[in-house]
């Protein structure tokens, strides 16, 4: 009799354990999974750039190397594409969720809803303004309002001891998103040193080719006075040299050109003369997001905020580099 007594005692014991214990969600730091085991959701943004398609392709190949299963999504820069790519990674009951948010605002919702499943999120390449930062393990990404200071900071020496009026015009990117904003605002900082160089007009071409070369023919009609154009990415820095040479002028010339990124195209239109200076963003995000997931899932934390090393490049620099990059 005592030992069927044990023997039951023991049975509603490994029952009651694995009913509360079970397999802990991973990302909790139950480490319930091995990293081939893994399931990540990624939402990205779309493919508006060429430093979207290497960030995309940077993402993917790290995922590959690390034989963590990859459910991919390309919102076509529309935000809604994302929440419903979100939603429906928490269906799936993926492991971690990682995007890039289009735009800063509107993610408080779906991210609850996340937090609801106990799925962690990660961040990358763009912030989200949500106050509740538990909503998000961590965001890996750029320093925008520092590459926008960049930025202005080599116009200010260009421009030191000129007479005539420094005008601007600004292609900003997605209205609304964290590298426009704050490339509008490091940029804004850094050329208030210097009250000849103004801008004159500022307008968002979407970060795309398309747009900025549409934003840039309008401007230079319209402001005919401006010698400068300030691209938040090369892009439409590439899109406003066709606007440029359209209407019969020289770019990197008679229209000097500062872009972010150093994307291949950008970096050989500075090889070529045609950009004056860019500002590196790195879109090589892959394998720190990688080794964030691997963290997490073995209970470690993350610092809230991991900010991505980049350069800036002249037209002598990017000769150089050119022959090496990635992308
Ligand atoms: C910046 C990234 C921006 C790039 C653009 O981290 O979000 O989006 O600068 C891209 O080229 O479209």
């Amino acid at each position: 009799m005592k030992k069927t007594i044990g023997l039951f005692a023991a049975g509603a014991l490994v029952l009651a354990l694995s009913a509360c214990g079970g397999a802990a969600p991973a990302g909790t730091g139950g480490g319930a999974k091995s990293l081939d085991q893994l399931v990540v959701g990624f939402a990205q943004v779309g493919a508006e750039s060429g430093w979207r398609t290497a960030n995309t392709k940077d993402i993917q190949a790290a995922f590959a190397d690390a034989k963590i299963k990859l459910q991919f999504s390309d919102a076509q820069q529309k935000q809604e594409n994302q929440i419903k790519a979100i939603r429906s990674y928490i269906q799936q009951k993926v492991d971690y969720i990682a995007f890039s948010p289009v735009v800063q605002t509107g993610w408080d919702a779906v991210l609850n809803e996340a937090k609801a499943a106990n799925i962690p999120v990660v961040l990358t390449d763009r912030a989200v303004d949500s106050k509740d930062t538990s909503l998000y393990k961590t965001f890996l990404g750029s320093d925008f309002v520092l590459e926008g200071k960049k930025a202005g900071e080599w116009l200010l020496a260009d421009a030191k001891g000129a007479s005539a009026p420094v005008n601007v015009i600004q292609l900003e990117g997605t209205t609304g998103s964290a590298p426009a904003i704050d490339r509008a605002t490091g940029f804004a900082d850094a050329i208030k040193a210097d009250t000849n160089i103004k801008v004159v007009a500022s307008q968002t071409g979407d970060f795309t080719r398309a747009g900025g070369k549409q934003v840039a023919e309008a401007l230079l009609k319209s402001h005919p006075e401006a010698t400068v154009i300030y691209a938040h990415n090369d892009d439409m820095g590439l899109g406003a040299i066709e606007a440029i040479e359209a209407a019969g002028k020289v770019p990197g010339k008679d229209i000097k050109i500062i872009t972010v990124d150093a994307v291949h195209d950008g970096m050989q239109a500075l090889a070529d003369g045609k950009i004056n200076f860019i500002v590196e963003c790195s879109p090589l995000l892959g394998k720190q997001l990688i080794e964030i997931i691997t963290k997490l899932n073995a209970g470690e934390t993350v610092p809230a905020r991991i900010v991505t090393e980049e350069g800036t490049f002249t037209q002598e620099q990017a000769k150089a580099a050119l022959p090496n990059r990635k992308y």
